[in-house]
């Protein structure tokens, strides 16, 4: 058991992760290769309508531009194929350059090549886009055919005489986020002509599958192209799938044999990147007035936006299979769909579904509670999935390994002093104070699926450990050094841990869904054993091995209690204080654990208070810059108290479940139950995320009005 606070921690990261701190990271902007030439991309205003026409020839007459290319140009290449997780509706390609329409403010329609930025930019600006604009889709909107559906239906066998004496509903929203990573998308393309090789520098989290998706762009053999990833400034799931640009940059380079750099704006990032969430949820959940769950209704409508990258099914996916989390419902009726809309693209985003599912949930338990009088712990203690009843399998067909989700609940009580704390919820009231307490527990898939590592021992006591799973900030390579010196009985010191690099490491599906430790590192202790029961038959050095891990799908889980205190007069949130139990199974490195449930956590409260996507209905994106959309500091982090139980799963050869999307899955439900708390002395209040000053004085000031002299103690 570990327990730590949000101080800092100082940890032994390896040379490599170090190098980040200190500011001599290498991140794709920072590489030059000779004579590259610049890029800039045309950009659609509108959000919809027909492509009548795009000049060019002013902006190729400026000095320094080197080429112009449109759809024509580039010809029927698309965006890869949707990941087939969930069948799509009806067959679907979006082409890289806008050709006849226009989907969304921001569509690339048109690249451009110059000797500099400046130039690049100035020749953009200068092309010509004629529009026949269209009343844009916006998400949600009814006339949005749906992409892909998913339904999890299960009739209960429910015990003789339950009935429920409550049904509560709820309606609720999860705003689109944008990924907010502080290195903006960036991509450098070297040609070697005489070589026949393109060299693509990308930080994606799947550089297999990036490079083959550019050899297919480029039309070349997935042997002539390179793809490596530097250091990379945050991903978070954005990175995930490849995106226009990631797959035009390596075509332009190669059709004009020519290296090329691109390097997005912010406001680039805010119309074109990777946007997370954007979902509308209802649900019901009916209660017996001994507080037992007898069913779960829930629709989900989740925004897809112009164009779907590859995994943009998955949090659609993820939500629908999470729910009920940690709890027996005996009848489940889940629906969910996601539709195209005029807007940047939806895709997988720190949490990926999962926030939705528990945000559903424990909203309609905290609800339940007051509807039939039991107090919110209580309820959940009384319908939590005991331990001993795992393996467990859900009403949705999944299969919850290991934990124990009562322990959970009970630490997180322990250590928030939970009965104290209602008691001074209570004077506090008295005194005029509108304070919540707020809890929410969840369950999180971590991975399914192969990764692959190389391990090699070599003559001089050293030994290389390469692996398909890259990293983005994590410190995975101070983890995977780790993982071999423990597999192979060495110091730490001797391993040289490498990522990143289409050419020198083996494949992998790649660093996301919390799967590198679970997944990645049992390929390497695998490699590891091989490689050591070799050595002891007697086998020269040096001994090379590559092993390939396929893991079932491990759950992590864990329990946050958050209390908020809100101002009568602004509606000004305070988050006082939060407790969040987590079991990531066994921990290799509790240090950079922590340091992944404290990121999360922040992004989590981000998500819960500050940030949220905004277009108006012609499309247009109002929120564009940080000046708009408020993303969390240092100085947003409240008294956080975080533990680790630790219940390690027999799903892969480390114990290890993810830990990585922990604190975005758990951490905004909290928040809302508090904040709901907070004013349920006036009733059942509609708070939304974020739950910003106005907001929440609004949804206080509906709920006055609506009763006068209520709620006042
Ligand atoms: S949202 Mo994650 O990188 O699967």
């Amino acid at each position: 058991m570990s327990d730590s606070s949000a101080r800092p921690t100082f940890i032994a990261l390896r040379r490599e992760d170090t190098r980040l701190l200190t500011g001599r990271g290498r991140f794709t902007a920072d590489l030059r290769p000779d004579n590259a030439a610049r890029v800039a991309f045309v950009r659609s205003q509108h959000a919809c309508g027909r492509l009548i026409g795009i000049d060019t020839r002013e902006a190729s007459s400026l000095p320094g531009v080197i080429a112009i290319f449109t759809a024509r140009d580039v010809g029927p290449l698309a965006v890869p194929p949707v990941n087939p997780l969930l069948p799509l509706e009806r067959p679907q390609s979006f082409d890289l350059l806008a050709r006849d329409t226009i989907t969304w403010s921001g569509q690339p329609v048109a690249i451009v090549i110059a000797e500099s930025a400046a130039v690049a930019r100035a020749a953009a600006d200068q092309v010509m886009v004629e529009v026949e604009p269209a009343v844009p889709a916006v998400d949600f909107s009814a006339v949005n055919a749906p992409m892909v559906r998913v339904r999890h239906h299960r009739d209960g066998d429910t015990p003789g005489g339950s009935v429920p004496a409550a049904q509560v509903t709820v309606a609720l929203e999860s705003p689109r986020l944008v990924a907010m990573a502080l290195e903006p998308r960036a991509i450098v393309a070297e040609v070697d002509a005489a070589a026949s090789t393109l060299t693509v520098w990308l930080a994606s989290q799947a550089p297999s599958r990036a490079r083959d998706d550019i050899a297919h762009a480029v039309g070349l053999p997935a042997e002539q192209v390179r793809v490596i990833t530097p250091d990379v400034g945050g991903a978070f799931g954005a990175r995930a799938s490849v995106v226009p640009e990631d797959l035009l940059v390596p075509w332009a380079a190669w059709r004009l044999r020519r290296s090329l750099r691109w390097v997005a704006s912010r406001s680039e990032e805010f119309v074109a990147g990777m946007h997370g969430r954007g979902s509308q949820m209802r649900g019901q959940l009916d209660v017996t007035a001994q507080g037992q769950f007898l069913a779960l209704r829930a629709q989900l409508r989740f925004a897809l936006g112009a164009w779907m990258p590859f995994s943009s099914v998955v949090p659609l996916r993820n939500a629908a299979r999470i729910l009920p989390g940690p709890y027996a419902v005996q009848a489940l009726a889940i629906d969910g769909e996601a539709a195209l809309s005029n807007a940047a693209a939806v895709n997988i985003y720190r949490g990926a579904g999962r926030p939705e599912a528990v945000l559903l949930a424990e909203v309609l338990i905290e609800r339940a509670a007051r509807a039939v009088g039991i107090d919110p712990v209580e309820l959940r203690r009384r319908n939590l999935i005991k331990a001993s009843a795992l393996p467990y399998r859900t009403p949705s067909g999944e299969t919850l390994d290991t934990g124990d989700y009562l322990a959970l609940l009970e630490r997180a009580c322990e250590r928030f002093e939970y009965p104290s704390a209602r008691g001074h919820q209570g004077l506090r009231r008295a005194q005029g104070q509108c304070v919540g307490i707020g809890v929410a527990l969840y369950v999180e898939p971590c991975g399914q699926g192969w990764e692959r590592a190389r391990v090699t021992l070599h003559e001089s006591g050293r030994v290389t450990v390469a692996s398909g799973s890259p990293a983005q900030g994590q410190g995975h390579e101070t983890g995977f050094a780790r993982i071999a010196a423990e597999a192979l009985g060495c110091n730490e010191s001797l391993i040289d841990v490498v990522l990143g690099d289409t050419r020198v490491c083996p494949e992998g599906v790649g660093a996301l869904a919390s799967r590198s430790t679970a997944i990645g590192g049992s390929a390497i202790v695998e490699a590891c054993t091989t490689a050591i029961a070799r050595r002891a038959a007697g086998e020269a050095l040096p001994i090379t091995v590559e092993a390939r891990f396929t893991a079932r799908e491990a759950w992590a889980s864990g329990c946050v209690i958050a209390q908020v205190c809100i101002d009568h007069e602004t509606g000004e949130l305070a988050l006082e204080r939060v407790v969040w139990i987590d079991d990531a199974g066994r921990q290799i490195h509790p240090e950079l654990v922590h340091g992944q449930l404290l990121g999360g956590f922040a992004q989590g409260l981000g998500q819960a208070l500050m940030e949220r996507v905004v277009y108006d209905e012609a499309g247009q994106l109002l929120t564009g810059s940080l000046m708009d959309y408020a993303v969390p500091r240092a100085a947003d982090l409240p008294d956080l108290i975080t533990e680790s139980l630790s219940h390690p799963t027999p799903f892969n050869l480390l114990g290890a479940k993810g830990v990585g999307e922990a604190g975005c899955i758990g951490v905004p439900a909290a928040i809302m139950n508090a904040a709901r708390d907070a004013l349920a002395p006036w009733g059942e209040a509609d708070l939304q995320f974020p739950l910003t000053a106005p907001r929440v004085w609004q949804a206080l000031t509906a709920l006055r009005d609506a009763a006068p002299g209520e709620g006042r103690p």
